[in-house]
């Protein structure tokens, strides 16, 4: 079938049928829980989950968000600290699309993913110039 050389794709599912985060999701959401865990030690710390609440929402959680990150998805074995783990994390994301699908999609794209859940490369110079630009 003939049709314009560029078709969108629909979106990439985020839930599957058993409501459950779709393995695309999760690749998502692993590489984004890497980015953000600065020294590798597999949890995010407080200053790690700021870094990646600035980056997705341009403030620092506040007290109340910390609270409940702390209550209920912080690894209870570090308690009182709050060290996030990725499963912790996919928890996280997974009540907030739950509830809000849109808002997670709007996290993903401010991570740098697009609607198929694929990094989108922005920044390399090398990539800019092989790209030919088109005017929309
Ligand atoms: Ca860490």
């Amino acid at each position: 079938m003939a049709g314009p050389a560029h078709r969108r794709p629909a979106p990439a599912v985020l839930l599957d049928d058993n409501d459950e985060i779709t393995p695309a999701l999760e690749a998502a959401l692993r590489a984004i829980f890497a980015r953000f865990d600065a020294d590798k030690d597999g949890y995010l710390n407080v200053t790690e989950l700021q870094a990646f609440a600035v980056a997705t929402n341009d403030r620092e959680f506040d007290q109340d968000t910390l609270d409940q990150i702390q209550e209920f998805f912080a690894d209870d074995a570090k308690l009182p600290e709050i060290m996030l783990a990725v499963d912790g994390f996919m928890d996280m994301y997974h009540l907030q699309t739950q509830s809000d699908e849109a808002e997670t999609r709007k996290d993903l794209h401010r991570l740098g993913f697009d609607d198929q859940l694929k990094p989108v490369v922005t920044s390399t110079p090398a990539a800019a110039t092989a790209a030919p630009s088109s005017s929309s």
